[in-house]
């Protein structure tokens, strides 16, 4: 049997601190996970699904976009992986009677974790203008209402439409040409919050915005270096990799603030030799940086390399730099007016070390750098991945074995949806190649990305909200700003499996669709055919994946269904809108090879695509650099790009706030109220700073206080009541958790290029909440 939700969220009062763990995985984490399964399902629906996932024939896993290896073991799965997977098939329900009881205001006040331990949502609901609670409706009723408020807008660029990484190629695909069909660009996404520094940075340098490596190159590195990432909790299938890396041979770099977990060691738990023993230290070296001193550290490396080779010669791929790439006297020009004294403030790194840290590269045959959000959400993201683009080309440390950049995804589908078209600003070839498809005419102007769809609603000119998957209100920055943004619409949508703060956050009506995910059986009727659907992982190989639990209602329909519903209503009949796209729509619901055959249609690449997915095989999408090192840039060559040094300056008696994941959490969806490796247990709102920075700004460890940043705008944005923690950063370097702390980002302060939130480097000031410090309990483990 599956426990019951839980009555209460979180009570802060219990919040225990301990010492952080230096291992990661191994049969703890396993066990956890299988309680965290047996609480939201229960035994038989555990065993059924966790034997399945990222098996041939059974379905991706919807916890990361990290690759399978090629021989899959019998359960490949870990510790996060099973926590999202057990989310998504609990057995508890969200259904009408649930919102009889709880009014939305009442609901808005509940913290992230009950909402989401409430259980998956069965019946399409509407928020009607003025009324307290969500009601029934059917759902050609809530379709209806959605697709009249669509068409009654005066422009259809007052409509946005957000993007989830989760959801399928196949409906992603759809989901676009329904936007496009209505005559807007706006579909802003999850990407734009996470990865979208790094698309910009690649497209311009390399041609390509997406990583240029193979699992299979990983395991061939001679040095990895892992820089702003925390692969123990986010990308736990990673350290298996960087295990093989280590056997083989190869040296892995770890750069972070934080001494986390999984990087220091790993015991997998596939192996017995993981289970039983110590775990392979997975990390050579741990470098611990200052939050936004990346850029200062590759250029540093960069540099070390070319004066080691103006000395000794043979450090550089000379031939590669005169074959394939351009700009490279620009950029050696730039490396030597940089002063290794700024270098090494910036990093808070000294000059030896930083001298150390270029021999490893100088040492490394094939280097590979893999990143994460510690390197994508800070005003100069886009500029440190063009500087770690430069060193790596300085090598020829792309398009070869076991070389290139890594860029690890986060959601599971976030890369596919890309590829599918979910973006505010397609190229030319892509729209048309759609408007040949499909016998209309894509718009051509740029839609909004996430933070200028934020800024339409606020000022009125986005009036109609849809969000396919995610939790738009939680993940966004500036909490207040984007809560008002979207309580200025006239209609928000939800397509979504589980209640979040995003369906009690609303427009003046509100619409929730539920909608089958990826692990449920997806089959219009009995004796209908099961539909698979395909994803694309981080290193850009697509492949099937297929729900295989009984659904949590037979009358749920898929993602794909709702959008084919909705190009009904709008695209046919009498009424259908101008310019609509051609598509038999009706035909597409019921059988996604269909839709296969348009995607092959439109994107370059998917040639012979059902043949090429069927029976659990892998489609290799093309990849110029990787492929044949052919880089469609503005030179026609890879890019060596010169890049002014940036890195936060941090005011007198303020501290730099980075907002990051716990142990158990997917992004708004948190699991738990532990972080197991970082030995925080029973709450989060803690706020980890270095032990001599709280004492000479006068607080004491376990005091409570509010995080106030500051803004040039004069707004003041506060997240209350946090207990000053001790943790191991850098001097005036914090951390505390996202969600909680996205009151705290300023919706303009964004990276130069790409747009995305600065998630990772806040100015905050600590403000006493009064009353005296409070001692932590400390667990007795
Ligand atoms: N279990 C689980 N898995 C997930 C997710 C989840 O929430 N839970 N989310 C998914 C998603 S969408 C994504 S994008 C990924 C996110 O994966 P990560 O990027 O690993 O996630 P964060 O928790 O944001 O961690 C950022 C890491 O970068 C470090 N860091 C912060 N600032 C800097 C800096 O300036 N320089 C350097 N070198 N390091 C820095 C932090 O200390 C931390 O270790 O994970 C995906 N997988
Ligand atoms: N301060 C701060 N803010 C951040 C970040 C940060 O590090 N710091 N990280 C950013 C990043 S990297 C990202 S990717 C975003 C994440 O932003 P989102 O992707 O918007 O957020 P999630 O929490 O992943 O969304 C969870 C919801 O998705 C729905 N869902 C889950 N699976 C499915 C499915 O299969 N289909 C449908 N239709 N719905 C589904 C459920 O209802 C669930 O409640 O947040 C960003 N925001
Ligand atoms: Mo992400």
């Amino acid at each position: 049997m599956a426990k019951q939700a839980p009555e209460h969220g979180i009570d802060e009062s219990r919040l225990e601190v301990g010492r952080p763990k230096d291992w990661a995985v191994g049969v703890p984490g396993v066990l956890h996970a299988m309680q965290v399964s047996l609480d939201q399902m229960g035994v038989a629906r555990t065993a059924r699904t966790l034997l399945r996932v990222n098996q041939k024939d059974g379905f991706d896993c919807p916890g990361c976009a990290w690759p399978e290896e090629d021989k899959r073991h019998v359960a490949e799965f870990c510790e996060n992986g099973a926590k999202a997977v057990a989310e998504e098939a609990t057995l508890r329900r969200v259904g009408p009677a649930f919102f009889a009881e709880h009014s939305v205001a009442e609901l808005a006040e509940q913290d992230d974790y009950w909402l989401g331990q409430q259980g998956r949502l069965v019946f399409p609901m509407v928020l009607e203008p003025g009324a307290t609670h969500y009601r029934e409706a059917s759902w050609d009723e809530a379709l209806d209402l959605v697709a009249e408020a669509l068409r009654g807008l005066d422009d259809p660029d007052e409509a946005i439409f957000y993007t989830s990484g989760r959801t399928s190629n196949e409906a992603a695909f759809l989901y676009q040409l329904l936007v496009r069909g209505l005559g807007t660009n706006n579909l802003p996404d999850c990407s734009n919050m996470c990865h979208e520094s790094s698309g910009t940075a690649l497209n311009e340098t390399i041609g390509i915005g997406k990583g240029t490596v193979t699992i299979e190159d990983l395991h061939r590195a001679d040095l990895v270096i892992v820089a702003g990432q925390n692969p123990g909790t986010n990308h736990p299938r990673m350290l298996s990799a960087l295990e093989k890396t280590k056997r083989n041979g190869g040296t892995v770099i770890a750069v972070n603030p934080l001494p986390e977990a999984g990087l220091k060691r790993f015991k997998n738990p596939q192996l017995v030799r993981g289970v039983i023993g110590d775990g392979t230290p997975i990390a050579d070296e741990f470098v611990q940086i200052r939050l936004g001193g990346d850029q200062a550290l590759f250029q540093a490396l960069g540099k070390h390399l070319l004066e080691q080779h103006e000395r000794w010669g043979r450090v550089l791929d000379e031939e590669f730099i005169e074959v394939h790439t351009s700009g490279f006297a620009e950029y050696a020009q730039a490396m030597q007016d940089a002063s290794w004294d700024e270098l090494a403030l910036a990093t808070g790194l000294s000059v030896e070390h930083l001298h150390e840290l270029g021999e490893y590269v100088r040492a490394s045959k094939r280097t590979i750098v893999c990143w994460a959000m510690g390197l994508t959400q800070h005003k100069h993201s886009v500029a440190t991945l063009r500087d770690v683009v430069n060193l790596l080309l300085l090598r020829g440390d792309i398009g070869r074995e076991g070389a290139g950049v890594c860029p690890v995804r986060g959601h599971s589908n976030v890369q596919g949806d890309r590829t599918m078209g979910i973006f505010e600003k397609m190229p030319e070839r892509f729209l048309a190649a759609l408007d040949a498809e499909f016998a209309f005419e894509a718009p051509r102007g740029h839609g909004h990305d996430t933070v200028n769809a934020i800024r339409a609603m606020r000022d009125g000119r986005g009036r109609v909200f849809m969000g396919m998957g995610g939790n738009f209100v939680s993940a966004a920055p500036d909490t207040a700003v984007t809560e008002a943004a979207l309580r200025n619409c006239d209609l928000t949508v939800q397509v979504s499996t589980k209640l979040n703060r995003s369906h009690v956050v609303t427009g003046r009506r509100a619409v929730i669709l539920p909608v089958l995910g990826r692990t449920d059986r997806d089959r219009r009727g009995r004796g209908e055919p099961e539909q698979r659907v395909t994803v694309e992982d981080s290193m850009g190989a697509v492949h099937a994946s297929r729900g295989r639990l009984f659904p949590p209602s037979e009358d749920l329909p898929s993602e794909v269904a709702v959008v084919t519903r909705l190009a009904r209503r709008l695209f046919t009949g009498p009424d259908a809108v101008p310019n609509a796209p051609q598509a038999d729509w009706n035909a597409l619901e019921v059988d996604y090879a269909g839709i296969r055959a348009h995607i092959e249609a439109v994107v370059p690449g998917f040639e012979d695509f059902e043949s090429r997915v069927a029976g659990g095989k892998t489609l290799m999408l093309p990849n110029g650099p990787r492929d044949d090192r052919s880089f469609a840039t503005a030179t026609g060559k890879a890019r060596f790009t010169a890049n002014p040094l940036e890195y936060p300056r941090i005011p007198e008696g303020r501290l730099l706030l980075q907002t990051l994941r716990s142990h158990d959490q997917y992004n708004t969806t948190i699991y738990g109220k532990d972080d197991r490796y970082r030995g925080i247990a029973h709450g989060r709102r803690v706020v980890l700073v270095h032990a001599e920075d709280a004492t000479e700004l006068g607080f004491a460890e376990g005091e409570l206080v509010d995080l106030v940043s500051e803004w040039p705008d004069g707004l003041e944005r506060r997240a209350e009541a946090f207990r000053v923690t001790h943790y191991d950063t850098p001097r005036g370097n914090a951390a505390a958790y996202y969600p909680e702390t996205n009151v705290l980002v300023p919706l303009d302060s964004v990276a130069d290029g790409s747009g995305t939130p600065t998630s990772k480097s806040i100015v905050i000031r600590l403000e006493r909440r009064g009353g005296g410090p409070t001692a932590i309990e400390q667990p007795t483990e």
